[in-house]
């Protein structure tokens, strides 16, 4: 059986979670209200927008949608200084041993990411030319947990959806992934991400045959 691989990209292939809460964090500041990393928690796997809601949500504000663009656009530029000074050792660990462990099994791969920045950020760490397809925050209209942005991976990959694996650190990707009907694998707490048919602390930890494994299984 032919099987192919989905990945997010914030939390699974970089850890640019501490970036987006540098820049949002900057914004509260801004507005004078607190925001922790535990806040933050709450932004992952999450499209822009809907993180400035629930960011002016935890400060008890309501602002007009010129104000919200204008925001979203400053905090994106911050965001992006971040950005363009990543390079591949940023990479998070056992990605890269994983991508080689799918090519030498001939698994092709795409990126399902809820960000806009994806392909900079895929570029940046020298990643962006091995991912058959990337699908990102600029071309989904309904963000994670809604499968969309899964979907659309299954057809770049022109695999049925149960054909699927997903990697995933956020609850609303892991949701999404299983809403595709689609094989997901937490990666992070695995408490956290209860609802992944497997879970790991981090890439490392996946066995070295899985996939092996998982092909015989599925025949
Ligand atoms: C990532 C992050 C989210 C972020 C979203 C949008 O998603 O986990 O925290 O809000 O992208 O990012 P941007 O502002 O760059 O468009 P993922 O799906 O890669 O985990
Ligand atoms: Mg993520």
């Amino acid at each position: 059986k032919t099987i192919g691989v989905i990945f997010d990209l914030d939390g699974v292939i970089v850890d640019t979670a501490k970036y987006h809460f540098l820049a949002w964090k900057s914004l509260a500041d801004n507005l004078d209200f607190e925001f922790t990393e535990a806040h933050n928690e709450l932004l992952k796997g999450v499209s822009r927008v809907r993180s400035l809601e629930i960011l002016l949500d935890i400060g008890n504000l309501e602002l007009s949608e010129e104000k919200k663009q204008e925001y979203l656009i400053s905090k994106n530029e911050h965001y992006l200084k971040y950005i363009t000074q990543m390079g591949s050792e940023e990479i998070l660990p056992g990605v890269l041993s994983l991508l080689d462990n799918l090519d030498g099994l001939n698994i092709e791969y795409v990126l399902g990411s809820a960000s806009k920045n994806a392909p900079l950020i895929l570029k940046q760490v020298g990643l962006f030319d091995r991912f058959k397809g990337i699908v990102d925050g600029n071309s989904v209209s309904s963000a994670k947990p809604d499968p969309e942005v899964f979907l659309i991976g299954a057809q770049k990959l022109c695999l049925p959806p149960e054909n699927c694996i997903v990697f995933e650190d956020a609850i609303a990707g892991v949701e999404a992934a299983n809403r595709a009907n689609m094989t997901s694998i937490g990666i992070g707490d695995a408490e956290t991400l209860n609802e992944a048919d497997y879970n790991y602390n981090n890439l490392t930890e996946l066995p070295q045959n899985f996939f092996n494994m998982f092909l015989a299984e599925k025949v």
